[in-house]
């Protein structure tokens, strides 16, 4: 056996419970290594009692490793380890002191312990988030509802924008939609911000209390969350905590008294008095963003500047969650706080970090409780609309992301194609449409929250910001009809099926282009079958059998469990 590739810990994702009274267990090993695997486990406290047996099941096999899972139930307090046997016949124990070839006396002090399941650390998401289907908005660019607010050199709707054009989009306007979204579907809205703010992004917020009149003032948000919340809507805010705009109060406090300052500590300022150029003479966003000082998170008073904000918004406005800016660049502690503040608001708000990368240290059930998922996305992008990876490594991908996380985290993942920060989905596939509405089948019938960037359900293209930021379409002669339906069609099967939600994933086959996996919740399986290639493909699946397709893309032609499956095509068969 591969010893360098068994792994576990009695930690997040390998060891944690589901509730209570349920402890899951993960082992990895390397791939086609191992035949079987046990776990034997007995009560922390029991010292004389026998240990129980309990087969692991195979839950995931990529490129490197398969995964082995199971589920215990004993009083709380576990003390367990693992024993392995190969193709071959070989047999080891696996302990928290490593391996041995002969099983451990019961008197051993080298088994895992998990030593007992603490209540309030069981992550616990709002359960609406499992139900969940989201549409970003970026107000100044969806919908112009009210044209007395409208900036001065507002750009006629539809021209191309540049990195600070206006175009008068406003709250007002959302209000306006609310059964365009209804009718799509959705559930959810997340606004990039609409705090006060010189910029069309607001990424640079001057004041924290006041909407920005440009988009309403916050009896307008009231009434947005209000109408929203009529419609089975849910509202989530922005919280760009990370920095601020150079116009904030406490700012240009600092550029005005310098070190004397009440706020001096509030940054971080190299050099007074302030420069914005050549380079900035406090440390910022990004590389030299001299528009967003850094906020010191670290300083108690910014701690409780920002924290009172994130209170203020969901006690004023009934706001039901925040999405946070630059989260990875805030100290954990802050987080922890805010999860408290927020949940003491609001007990079923939502917090979603925005995380580019491995989101793992945040998803603990301590700070977030989902992030936009952009690993989700890149894999999506690669596998379906560049088709520069194949099938073999896309499912390597997706399971090491599931790998990474805990179940009740990969429920609410937010499974993004695209963003304001990114190229939109359709343009990076080349505009073929057929491509898109593969990776849809994807991600509405994957595990996690679909997410929809506005204006994509239109058939909207554009390249990087400030591109793909461009105005919604409204005219129906030039919106993608097909498109829209199609979403539609999505967010009803979606919504309609506890197994898309809810239920495990296994991949049942990754070769070439084609991928099928099944998603499977109390007895009851849907079975996802996805040609991504431009010829017919003829695959043989026993796990077809007896289903009929639900999404009705294209015809589905069997002989036994042979599958003739049309180029470009996807089938979901319940
Ligand atoms: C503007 C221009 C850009 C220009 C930039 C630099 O539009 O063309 O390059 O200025 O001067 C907001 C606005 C942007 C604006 C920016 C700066 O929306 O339009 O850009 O402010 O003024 C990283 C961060 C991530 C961040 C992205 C943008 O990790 O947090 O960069 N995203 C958030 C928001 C943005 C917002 C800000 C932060 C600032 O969602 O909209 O920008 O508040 C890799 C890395 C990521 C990296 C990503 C994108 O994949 O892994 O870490 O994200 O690329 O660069
Ligand atoms: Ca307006």
């Amino acid at each position: 056996m591969i010893k360098e590739a068994i792994f576990h810990k009695s930690d997040i994702p390998y060891a944690y419970p589901v509730n209570k009274d349920q402890l899951k267990i993960v082992l990895r090993t390397a791939v086609f290594d191992v035949d079987r695997v046990y776990i034997l486990f007995k009560d922390r406290y029991d010292w004389l009692g026998k240990f129980k047996i309990k087969p692991m099941t195979l839950v995931h096999t990529n490129e490197l490793f398969d995964y082995y899972e199971t589920t215990l139930e004993l009083n709380k307090r576990f003390l367990y380890f693992f024993y392995l046997v190969s193709e071959t016949g070989e047999k080891l124990y696996y302990t928290e002191a490593g391996f041995f070839k002969k099983r451990p006396e019961d008197s051993f002090w080298g088994f895992f312990h998990y030593p007992y399941i603490r209540e309030k650390d069981i992550f616990s998401p709002p359960d609406w988030a499992n139900e969940c289907i989201v549409y970003q908005i970026f107000p100044d660019r969806f919908n112009n509802g009210d044209r007395t607010n409208d900036p001065e050199n507002v750009k006629p709707w539809g021209e191309k924008p540049t990195a600070d054009s206006f175009f008068g989009g406003d709250l007002q306007g959302i209000i306006d939609k609310i059964d365009y979204l209804k009718e799509l579907g959705i559930n959810a809205i997340y606004l990039t911000p609409i705090f006060l703010s010189p910029s069309t992004h607001k990424y640079d917020t001057t004041d924290y209390y006041t909407i920005d009149p440009h988009f309403g003032d916050t009896e307008k948000a009231k009434e947005l969350v209000r109408k929203c919340h009529d419609n089975g809507i849910k509202v989530i805010f922005d919280a760009v905590f990370n920095h601020c705009g150079y116009d904030f109060f406490a700012f240009q406090d600092v550029v005005k008294n310098g070190p004397k300052s009440k706020y001096w500590d509030w940054f971080n300022v190299y050099e007074w008095p302030i420069k914005t150029h050549p380079k900035p003479t406090y440390e910022t966003f990004g590389e030299n963003v001299w528009r967003m000082p850094k906020l010191m998170t670290k300083n108690p008073e910014v701690q409780k500047y920002l924290l009172e904000v994130a209170e203020y918004w969901i006690k004023e406005v009934d706001i039901d969650g925040w999405r946070l800016d630059v989260a990875n660049e805030i100290d954990h502690h802050f987080w922890r706080k805010f999860r408290e503040v927020v949940k003491n608001a609001k007990k079923d708000a939502i917090i979603v970090g925005e995380v580019w990368h491995d989101a793992s240290p945040w998803l603990r059930g301590d700070q977030f409780d989902s992030v936009m998922n952009y690993p989700f996305r890149n894999a999506v992008v690669d596998f379906f609309a560049k088709r520069k990876i194949s099938a073999v490594k896309f499912n390597t991908l997706i399971t090491e992301q599931l790998m990474r996380h805990m179940d009740s985290v990969n429920r609410v993942m937010f499974n993004l194609i695209g963003s304001h920060d990114t190229e939109r989905f359709l343009t990076l596939a080349n505009g073929m449409v057929a491509r898109m509405k593969l990776a849809l089948v994807f991600q509405f019938t994957f595990v996690g929250v679909p997410y929809i960037y506005y204006g994509d359900e239109a058939g909207m293209v554009g390249g990087f910001d400030p591109d793909c930021r461009r105005c919604m379409i409204w005219e129906e002669e030039k919106q993608n009809k097909g498109l829209f339906e199609f979403y539609k069609k999505l967010i009803r099967i979606r919504k309609e099926h506890e197994e898309l939600k809810y239920g495990n994933f296994t991949t049942l086959y990754a070769v070439g282009r084609v991928f099928a996996f099944r998603r499977e919740y109390k007895g009851n399986s849907i079975v996802v079958i996805i040609n991504n290639s431009s010829k017919e493909e003829v695959i043989f699946l026993e796990e077809a059998g007896g289903k009929e397709d639900i999404l009705k893309m294209g015809e589905l032609k069997r002989s036994g469990n042979l599958l003739y499956l049309k180029p470009n095509t996807a089938y979901i068969l319940k």
